[in-house]
């Protein structure tokens, strides 16, 4: 099946942040296998004199641009709501492990909430880190395309062949619905908690498997601390929780990244890398992603997007869970994001956000969407925004006006109509 789709502005998200007017799009989509792309990017006027036995729809007042993804978020921690503490990282933390099997009862529906909050928002794709496997099935079976990162977290040396396993047995669940909307990945937690020989296990067995790998990384001063000097609030951590006296980092961070070779990891948040990280981070062709809110909650700071510019890496702007955040809605996200980075230039943030959620997380994702272009998944958001039409700025009154709800989301070409939901 074809159909055309149009609207008063259409962002393509190529390097370029190219706007096309009045632009419509052929698309193809065959509901049975899946099968969908974009044919052709046009004025809508002329596609529609091209085609005029073909559907087409036109969305006024409106943007259409590739649909959203949210490369870091943690369904599992979706019942949290005032458990956590927030303003430092050991309190957040602490409340973590004071509080986690709390948060993990009765969770179907906060998870079946937040997935439908995806939707809505025009998110399309996510990474989500699976700390338990307890989000499996609900992604399995929801309308979004998933890169599931199994997360494997431990630093006690007698613990690691169980923790492996365990690992392993959720990797192989995972595999047994691998599909182009539902890929299996694989998540080192960190390198403060999880050790050496587990890190070196998962790296590899992500390279073996060709998957995704993603990481949380140098978070806080804290971290920080105890992987450079293996002191500081850590080291009272793992006493007063793990029974751990005199514990040590099982690596450096320059050690973690070493493991990493060849694998393309996302690493999260990265906050507290300096340029020497940065630098390496760039050479293993590595992503970068953060998600501002949680930044501010849990260490009252913003990634320094001008150095990351210095090195090449594009930001990933993403909505962590609510473990670390007030909503998961990614439009949310960048709109707050935006008053948070008072000193930069207004438009090109805008720009850099907007590539934020959609060609840079696809392609740390490693989906063939994120980009309006012809041959790219026909994964689509359209948004009502007053007053785009006669903006001189588009990109920074979309970050402003953008409708919190999508008008409509395409996912391989279909509309949320025919998603059993
Ligand atoms: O990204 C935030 C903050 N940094 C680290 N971890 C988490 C975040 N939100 C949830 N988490 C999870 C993490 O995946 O919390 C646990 C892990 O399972 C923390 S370590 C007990
Ligand atoms: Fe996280």
């Amino acid at each position: 099946m074809k159909q055309i789709i149009g609207a008063s502005c259409i962002f393509l998200c190529d390097e370029r942040f190219s706007i096309l007017e009045n632009g419509g799009l052929l698309i193809e989509c065959d509901p049975r296998s899946q099968h969908n792309k974009i044919l052709k990017i046009q004025d809508f006027k002329s596609l529609t004199q091209s085609y005029p036995e073909l559907q087409a729809s036109f969305y006024t007042d409106s943007v259409l641009l590739p649909a959203l993804s949210n490369a870091h978020i943690h369904f599992e921690f979706s019942n949290n709501r005032s458990h956590l503490l927030y303003g430092d990282f050991p309190s957040w933390l602490s409340s973590v492990i004071t509080h986690r099997d709390d948060l993990m009862t009765e969770l179907s529906q906060s998870i079946q909430r937040e997935i439908k909050l995806q939707l809505a928002s025009g998110v399309a794709s996510v990474g989500a880190i699976s700390s338990y496997g307890y989000d499996i099935s609900p992604l399995i079976h929801s309308p979004l395309k998933v890169t599931l990162f199994n997360e494997a977290i431990g630093s006690n040396p007698e613990a690691l062949d169980f923790l492996y396993g365990n690992l392993l047995e959720r990797f192989e669940e995972c595999r047994q619905y691998s599909s182009a909307r539902f890929k299996p990945a694989l998540a080192i937690h960190s390198p403060y908690s999880t050790h050496y020989v587990l890190a070196r296990k998962i790296a590899h067995l992500a390279k073996h498997e060709g998957v995704r790998l993603s990481c949380h990384f140098l978070e806080s001063k804290e971290e920080k601390q105890w992987l450079y000097h293996q002191n500081g609030w850590f080291k009272e951590f793992f006493s007063h929780f793990f029974g751990v006296h005199q514990a040590k980092p099982s690596m450096n961070a320059l050690e973690f990244l070493d493991l990493l070779q060849d694998t393309s990891p996302l690493f999260v948040h990265c906050l507290f890398a300096d340029d020497e990280i940065l630098d390496r981070i760039a050479k293993l062709c590595g992503f970068v992603a953060c998600a501002p809110r949680s930044n501010r909650l849990l260490n009252g700071r913003y990634l320094d997007l001008d150095k990351l510019r210095y090195f090449d890496l594009h930001p990933i702007f993403s909505t962590d869970g609510l473990s670390s955040n007030h909503s998961l809605n990614l439009i949310e996200e960048i709109r707050s994001a935006f008053f948070g980075y008072a000193s930069l230039d207004a438009m090109q943030l805008a720009q850099d956000l907007i590539l934020g959620i959609t060609r840079f997380p696809a392609l740390a994702l490693g989906n063939p969407n994120g980009e309006i272009g012809e041959g790219k998944d026909a994964d689509l958001a359209i948004f009502e925004c007053e007053g785009i039409e006669s903006s001189r700025q588009k990109p920074l009154h979309f970050v402003l006006h953008a409708h919190t709800h999508v008008t409509q989301l395409y996912i391989n070409g279909q509309g949320e109509q025919t998603w059993k939901l």
